[in-house]
């Protein structure tokens, strides 16, 4: 048994990686390119495509630790079967979910647009979940894996905080999982809901959780930087 810990807000955060996984959310050519849903939806997508310098770094101390990688990606089977008919409404959008748009069918899987960033794709031994909701556990089997693998501990970054970051955290922190958001490997559209969500998870002494820079999980793994 190895603890390690995270100088992190509100107080420290004690890990083992061998029974920790990395989450990350939804980095995919939907959320992070031009033409893809979240541009779609009328958004600037360079504060997502900041992040994932961070995220390679964050991806490549897990995998250099041992610890568990799991990447989630938000997206529809074909026929929408598992689309909520007011999830593919919402918005009244010209090209929405399902419609063939610039980066083939909007959130459908095996579309281009549902793909991952070519820098952040999954490599042997990673794990990927394709889930039809805003958050990881709902209607997945995420759970059951994590039970599984012994995992107790959350290391999760990715897009967008307010919306399936968040989500993630607090169905994760509902079951038991004591979480740290590493805030610089997350983004949103909208930095102040970022930020907002940030202090959501470390208020009322981390009622969601923990949060701290990449830099502190470095840290922490691999010592002061030289
Ligand atoms: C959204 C997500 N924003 N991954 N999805 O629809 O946050």
């Amino acid at each position: 048994m190895t603890t390690l810990t995270v100088a992190a807000r509100p107080y420290d955060y004690s890990f083992d990686p061998a029974h920790t996984a990395v989450v990350l959310i939804d980095m995919q050519r939907d959320f992070l390119e031009p033409g893809g849903f979240g541009a779609l939806l009328g958004n600037d997508v360079a504060p997502l495509r900041r992040i994932v310098p961070a995220c390679q770094r964050l991806l490549a101390l897990a995998r250099a630790h041992g610890m568990t990688v799991i990447h989630t990606q938000e997206a529809h089977d074909p026929l929408l079967a598992d689309c909520p008919p007011a999830k593919k409404a919402r918005g009244h959008l010209a090209c929405g979910i399902g419609d063939p748009g610039p980066l083939g069918r909007v959130l459908v899987a095996g579309e281009p647009g549902a793909g991952f960033v070519p820098e952040l794709t999954p490599e042997a031994g990673d794990i990927v979940i394709r889930k039809p909701g805003k958050g990881a556990f709902y209607a997945t089997a995420l759970d059951g894996i994590l039970k599984n693998r012994g995992i107790t501990h959350l290391l999760v970054g990715g897009v967008t905080t307010e919306v399936c970051v968040q989500t993630t955290l607090r169905e994760a922190n509902d079951r038991g999982y004591e979480c740290l958001l590493v805030a610089d490997c997350a983004a949103s559209y909208f930095p102040q809901f970022h930020d907002a969500v940030v202090e959501m998870v470390v208020a009322q002494g981390g009622i969601v959780g923990w949060a701290a820079p990449l830099a502190a999980l470095e840290q922490a793994l691999v010592g002061p930087a030289a």
